[in-house]
């Protein structure tokens, strides 16, 4: 039986779906947080049936919700494994909230698995669930995926509580990050930090603990989206697209993600400005739609950022329109997957500008929904996890460097459809290769194959 637990069992997004797909195969329970808040932590969990999958949903109190979800993992934890320690906050309230959760959790978890379950984790909002369970006597086979980058070892110690973080992590039986990069960086910590040792086969021997960590690429359901392309909700979105450029010969660049500082809108937005500088032959000739979905909308950082795109747009604009050109569309709302899919479809540049990001599922869906006989071109940042993956046919670019991006997308808009086939198939094999399924199923045959004698893995 597999056991996935996850942060948010309510969310609608492409991973959500995936990981369903892993249990609705085999049967098992999707445990974790139901989204709500309830006035004290619930005792247990909610518990829903659907198919042979089991819903194990449990409310957060209030005060868990602002130390342990607000604030210690999106208010410590998210800045720093983005490389903003410049941003991040370091609250022992907060840290004691984070573990107090997680045990809790775990208390909560453990009456509904049995001893020879496999227990798949989440994310960094879980970081000590495995060691907490294995406290409790779970034997079962426990492992851990890390959606976000593993940061420099150098910058991991700046968190205060890096050692428990470290030991948390070493107590599962397989550490799954997005990129080899990733993999490394926690490599680095464990022989800088603790002395540890990586054998060939990336079994990591530490503090008496040996355990495996690997790298493992996250990917999309390629059909799915290839499939929600061809909706009406789609054709839908692409015909609203097609009227509001009222010029049917204008080109379209589209930006899509949640408004988080990880994600370089700012820089995107500055390097549009300066396609309209150094290229004035796109004047009237190109409009860039950016949806930025809200997101963690009560947290200051959050709030500052919505107000210097806001600003940053609105001088783009009074710079650059005309009586009947608008350039940047900004919209700050969100739209469903299918209407996304519609966008992608219709827009001539897909234009990822992460200045850190695990993956970047936005890339891939990019890739998947266009016209195989007319495809738009990828300008993605190469602090994408994703940027080796489609490295043969995106237009690969340093965000920082507003010039060269500016340039990359005048390339883009001017490239002959000949070259934007090949990169389009070239990324698009790509894409197929690695989607979820084979993420999913790599990851846990690892776990199953490489579960080491759990009597070494209890630590106090
Ligand atoms: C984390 C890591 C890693 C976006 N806007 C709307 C919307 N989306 C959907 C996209 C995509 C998903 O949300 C975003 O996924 P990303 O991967 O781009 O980014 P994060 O949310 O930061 O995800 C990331 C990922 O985990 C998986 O491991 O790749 O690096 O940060 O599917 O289409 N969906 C809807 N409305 C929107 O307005 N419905």
């Amino acid at each position: 039986m597999t056991q996935i637990t996850a942060k948010k069992a309510a969310s609608a997004g492409g991973l959500a779906v995936g990981l369903h797909a892993a249990l609705k195969d085999k049967g098992g329970i999707w445990f974790g947080w139901s989204g709500d808040i309830a006035e004290s932590g619930a005792e247990k969990p909610r518990l829903q049936r659907s198919g042979n999958v089991t819903y194990a949903l449990v409310d957060l109190g209030r005060e868990e919700y602002e130390g342990y979800y607000e604030g210690f993992a999106n208010r410590s934890l998210w800045p720093l494994f983005h490389y903003r320690v410049d941003l991040a906050s370091f609250e022992h309230d907060w840290y004691d909230a984070y573990r107090a959760v997680n045990r809790r959790f775990a208390r909560l978890l453990m009456p509904l698995l049995k001893p020879d379950d496999t227990v798949w984790v989440h994310d960094y909002h879980l970081i000590p669930l495995g060691r907490e369970l294995r406290r409790l006597g779970f034997e079962g086979a426990v492992g851990f995926f890390l959606h976000i980058p593993f940061p420099a070892s150098e910058i991991f110690v700046s968190l205060p509580w890096d050692h428990e973080l470290g030991q948390d992590l070493f107590a599962y039986d397989l550490v799954g990050f997005q990129t080899p990069t990733d993999l490394r960086q926690f490599q680095d910590y464990v022989r800088h930090e603790w002395g540890g040792e990586i054998e060939d086969d990336g079994t990591i021997r530490v503090q008496g603990r040996r355990f495996k960590a690997g790298a493992y690429p996250i990917g999309i359901d390629v059909d799915d989206f290839v499939a929600m392309g061809r909706t009406l909700e789609a054709q839908r979105g692409a015909e609203r697209l097609r009227r509001a450029l009222l010029n049917g010969n204008r080109k379209l660049i589209i930006g899509v993600d949640r408004l988080d500082y990880s994600k370089g809108i700012l820089e995107r937005l500055r390097a549009f400005g300066q396609l309209l500088d150094d290229f004035p032959e796109h004047e009237k000739g190109v409009t860039f739609i950016q949806i930025s979905a809200p997101s963690r909308e009560n947290v200051q950082e959050y709030q500052d950022l919505r107000h210097q795109v806001e600003t940053l747009s609105g001088h783009i604009n009074g710079i650059h329109s005309e009586a009947d050109w608008v350039p940047l569309h900004y919209i700050n709302r969100n739209h469903p997957r299918r209407t996304l899919a519609g966008f992608f479809h219709f827009s001539q540049i897909g234009l990822v500008t992460p200045l850190r990001d695990g993956m970047n599922l936005v890339a891939e869906e990019y890739v998947a929904a266009q016209n195989p006989d007319d495809p738009g071109v990828l300008v993605l940042s190469r602090f994408a996890g994703a940027a080796p993956l489609l490295a043969d046919g995106a237009l690969i670019v340093n965000p920082h460097d507003t010039r060269s991006t500016a340039l990359a997308l005048h390339q883009g808009l001017t490239m002959p459809q000949a070259e934007r086939k090949e990169r389009w198939r070239s990324m698009f094999a790509a894409i197929k290769a690695n989607d979820i399924a084979s993420w999913r199923m790599k990851f846990l045959s690892d776990l199953q194959k490489g579960q080491i004698s759990t009597s070494e893995a209890v630590m106090t």
